[in-house]
């Protein structure tokens, strides 16, 4: 373990704390470790595309929308591999939300992510990568 010592403006120190508040961190060294291990994983994300990554993609969708359910599904199947997970649930009479754990390369978890959120009828999706 090193220990750092760093210097920052008064304000940027406050808007630290304040942030740290928020997220619930009980130190700054954890806030800035999480902070620090965040910024690496996008650099080496952006680095090397073919660096294995768990990717959580979460989406409404209209199930009346035509052939939409079975669309999405046949997607999962087609990428069997990367696809880990779906969790379904009834959100009302019109409404589904589904969420995929999705495990495989970058520019791979991207690319299916991408094509299932361009969707006709697929609404609010969102990818969380998390390096691994
Ligand atoms: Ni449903």
């Amino acid at each position: 373990m090193q220990r750092l010592t760093i210097s920052i403006d008064d304000q940027l120190a406050q808007q630290f704390d304040e942030l740290m508040r928020r997220k619930g961190y009980a130190n700054r060294s954890e806030a800035f470790r999480d902070m620090l291990r965040r910024e690496l994983g996008e650099m080496a994300r952006e680095n090397d595309k073919s660096a294995e990554c768990v990717g959580v993609l979460s989406y409404i969708y209209d199930h009346h929308e035509r052939q939409l359910s079975s669309r999405l599904a046949e997607m999962q199947h087609h990428h069997h591999g990367l696809t880990v997970s779906t969790m379904h649930a009834h959100l009302s009479h019109d409404e589904c939300v589904e969420t995929l754990i999705l495990n495989g390369a970058t520019d791979e978890v991207e690319a299916l992510a991408e094509s299932v959120i361009s969707q006709t009828g697929v609404r609010h999706g969102r990818l969380n990568l998390i390096p691994r």
